[in-house]
């Protein structure tokens, strides 16, 4: 009877459907069930956002899934980064993953969001697939700003960025959140800090015209416990960063509850829309260091970020309030586990096959509308040529330099009557010295040469590619610059050595 009834409906619906009544025929899942967050605390606000939360098992699935799929990119960006697919900056999210799935799932995609460069697990968030994202991480071209953006600038429909200055996208959304207002739209902007750049005096004018205006933007401190190096107590006078807007209400969240961030997103929401700006600290944690190129471990221990693994994670504590309450099965979840590594494996392998930017490339996108024929100082083809050719006559003159003073050294070899000077009169001793000077003297233009000429090719291209990474096979040549001018001086000592001789 439960098999027929099973065979039956999947007649009907795809095999998932099926998989899915059978775990709830064989089990007791249930559709939603309620759970208990951490009190919020609030700043200049009567009421705030409900404690006891909502959740249906459509709705659990997708956020377990959402935030699995961030960890798993972010351990593929990671390695990517390690075997130097990745280059540049690459600041990773895994730990946060609460926070942006939270909020998305609380906001309209008509709302917009700004924020600082820690920006991979929002970019997905916001619409731009997996292969997006790595592809842009890749520098190729199905990344959603083509390569040209890299891990700092990634952008989406109603996606601001990704932004590099610390606190520089604050005062951004503030502006995109007065374009709301303006344009009357029932939309909001949240606008995205860390801890450490809650410091910057740019957001103090932020909040200030914010309120003045009243402007419909939600502020938002993702305080992960560190800046660049530095734990939030070593830096800020206060951290009650959810006080800090002063006259803007503010509300402190468990940061790594992805049920809290989406009802304290939710209510923040409607405040805005009805009441001006409001300002939400999420309490969270970042597993990696700043970036890449910080291990992380210098300015707080491994114990502690192995504690936070244990006790805090955003994914596992979700996965243990939908299996205590039966609104999935473990198996439910191994089996998203796989479809997340599949389809981010998927993903690396597309991002690394990927195709780069044409050179062309170069000049498009630097303004939405660009006038007809316009240049980009120092990037135009001319001055580029002229850059190549310059330093080519460079690499050409101690190339002329080298061959005459090799055909001297040659001569010198042969003095008979070829020479207007009675040379033929000079020992046979000195005229080995005199040749040996020239011979050195064409040896050291030789290698003048050849490191000019070397460093004409790299230079040129490092302009042409304007990846700094490039710039450094120049240090080779400057070394053997360096290097032959140790030739002069032995033809120095040659010469005049000669000349005593004579
Ligand atoms: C104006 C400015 N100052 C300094 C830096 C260098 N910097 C980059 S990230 C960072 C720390 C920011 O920490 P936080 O705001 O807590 O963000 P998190 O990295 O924790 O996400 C600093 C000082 C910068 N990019 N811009
Ligand atoms: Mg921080």
């Amino acid at each position: 009877m439960l098999v027929s009834q099973i065979i039956h409906t999947g007649a009907k619906f795809k095999f998932s459907g099926v998989l899915s009544l059978a775990a709830r025929l064989y089990s007791t899942v249930v559709d939603s069930a309620t759970f208990e967050v951490q009190p919020f605390k609030l700043h200049k606000l009567d009421d705030g956002p409900a404690t006891s939360v909502s959740l249906t098992r459509e709705d659990a699935l997708l956020y377990y899934k959402q935030m699995q799929t961030i960890r798993r990119m972010e351990t593929a960006a990671g390695n990517l980064y390690k075997s130097k697919v990745i280059r540049g900056f690459c600041h990773l999210y895994s730990g946060q993953e609460a926070c942006c799935v939270g909020m998305e799932n609380a906001i309209e995609k008509d709302d917009a969001v700004i924020t600082a460069y820690r920006a991979h697990g929002w970019t997905y968030m916001r619409g731009v697939p997996l292969v997006g994202v790595l592809a842009e991480l890749t520098g190729r071209k199905t990344g959603c700003a083509e390569g040209k953006g890299g891990s700092m600038h990634m952008y989406h429909h109603n996606f601001y960025g990704g932004n590099g200055i610390v606190g520089a996208q604050v005062p951004l959304g503030a502006g995109i959140a007065f374009a709301m207002k303006y344009q009357k739209k029932p939309n909001v902007c949240i606008a995205l800090y860390g801890d450490g750049a809650a410091n910057q005096g740019q957001l103090f004018e932020a909040y200030n015209i914010s309120k003045l205006w009243n402007v419909p933007a939600i502020f938002v401190c993702e305080n992960n416990g560190y800046g660049m190096g530095t734990s939030v107590d070593r830096a800020a006078a206060s951290t009650d960063y959810y006080t800090r807007g002063d006259y803007i209400p503010g509300i402190w969240i468990d940061g790594m509850d992805v049920l809290a961030v989406r009802e304290a997103t939710r209510f923040a929401r409607r405040y805005a829309l009805k009441q001006g700006p409001i300002l939400l600290e999420c309490v969270t944690y970042r597993y990696s260091g700043h970036s890449m190129s910080d291990p992380g471990t210098s300015y707080r221990t491994r114990e502690e970020i192995q504690e936070v693994r244990e006790k805090r994670d955003p994914i596992s504590a979700l996965k243990e309030r939908m299996i205590s309450k039966n609104l999935a099965l473990p198996d439910e979840l191994k089996k998203i586990d796989l479809e997340v590594r599949k389809e981010v494996d998927v993903a690396v392998t597309a991002a690394k096959s990927d195709p780069e930017l044409p050179i062309e490339e170069l000049y498009t996108d630097v303004y939405k509308n660009p006038p007809s024929g316009m240049k980009i100082r120092g990037l135009e083809h001319c001055s580029l040529f002229l850059f190549f050719f310059s330093s080519l006559s460079l690499s050409l003159f101690p190339l002329s330099l080298s061959l005459s003073s090799l055909s001297l050294s040659f001569l010198s070899l042969f003095p008979l009557s070829l020479f207007p000077l009675s040379l033929s009169s000079l020992s046979p001793l000195s005229l080995s010295f005199l040749s040996l000077s020239f011979l050195s003297l064409s040896l050291s233009s030789l290698s003048l040469s050849l490191s000019s000429l070397s460093l004409s090719f790299p230079l040129s291209l490092s302009f042409l590619s304007l990846s700094p990474l490039s710039l450094f096979p120049l240090s080779l040549p400057f070394l053997s610059l360096s290097l032959s001018s140790l030739f002069p001086l032995s033809l120095f000592f040659f010469f005049f050595f000669s000349l005593y001789l004579f």
